[in-house]
């Protein structure tokens, strides 16, 4: 995967680039990245990248040159690219668009700054407008950092675990199961018994139930969108039966 990312502040990437996931996937050739700093192609003796809105109001739009010329500069250097911009008026991203992104050689993340880039970069050298969620940022370096990193973990040969992208949370709508490592007692609370069993059966079985349940107390909207499978729908079944056995109880004390 090639990302190319057009921002004013190409250095807040450069520690982006350095560590963990990143780092990795560009050692091992698996992902190539590069920045075009904006404002290399803007003209005149201040270089501006933004000027005052026609209509007036308040804030600064990115001016449409400089973004236009960085752009085209960005595809030849990759022909085939989709260009994203990012802004808070995008389409929400989520795993889904992660795995469609990912299906892409080519990708161009254009950072949108100050109130937003001019309309006609928008309309004419945009493909998608992605937003990272409801509220606001000064720009659009961020998003760029959080789309690539989601994008880039689902590289095959990324991950340690072959198949850890496929169980993670959201890929099968719902949350990944609790997880313990050493020492068994921690300050008084102990890995419960099965994880030491060696029953992966039995290991299995817990795991789907305490991601089954985890959905359910954190983001029961996530379990009204799945489509239930039958062993997830006895885990909820077991638990209810559970519940009102203890409401029973309550009943006859009061
Ligand atoms: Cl992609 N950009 C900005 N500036 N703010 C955001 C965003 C993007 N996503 C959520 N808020």
């Amino acid at each position: 995967m090639n990302f190319i990312v057009l921002t004013i502040f190409p250095e807040m990437f450069d520690a982006f680039w350095a560590h963990g996931i990143i780092r990795r996937a560009i050692d091992q050739e698996k992902i190539v990245t590069s920045t075009i700093n904006i404002r290399d192609y803007a003209s005149g003796r201040h270089q501006m990248t933004d000027d005052r809105p026609y209509g007036g109001g308040s804030g600064m739009v990115m001016k449409p040159e400089p973004l236009a010329a960085g752009i085209r500069a960005a595809k030849r250097r990759a022909p085939f690219a989709k260009s994203i911009l990012l802004t808070p008026q995008g389409r929400k991203f989520n795993q889904h668009t992660a795995q469609q992104l990912a299906s892409w050689e080519e990708l161009i993340l254009v950072c949108g700054r100050y109130e937003g880039v001019d309309g006609r970069i928008s309309h004419e050298f945009i493909d998608y407008e992605i937003s990272i969620g409801d509220y606001v940022l000064t720009g659009g370096e961020l998003a760029a950092m959080v789309v690539i990193e989601a994008v880039t973990r689902l590289i095959p040969g990324i991950l340690g675990g072959e198949d850890s992208a496929k169980k993670d949370s959201f890929s099968d709508g719902l949350l990944e199961h609790d997880h313990y490592t050493r020492p068994r007692n921690f300050e008084g609370e102990e890995v419960p018994e099965v994880l030491l069993s060696g029953h992966h059966q039995e290991i299995e079985q817990w795991r789907l139930g305490s991601s089954v349940m985890r959905t359910l107390l954190k983001r029961p909207d996530l379990l009204q969108k799945k489509k239930l499978g039958e062993q997830e729908i006895e885990i909820l079944k077991k638990w209810y039966r559970e519940i009102e056995k203890l409401l029973n109880l309550h009943h006859r004390e009061h």
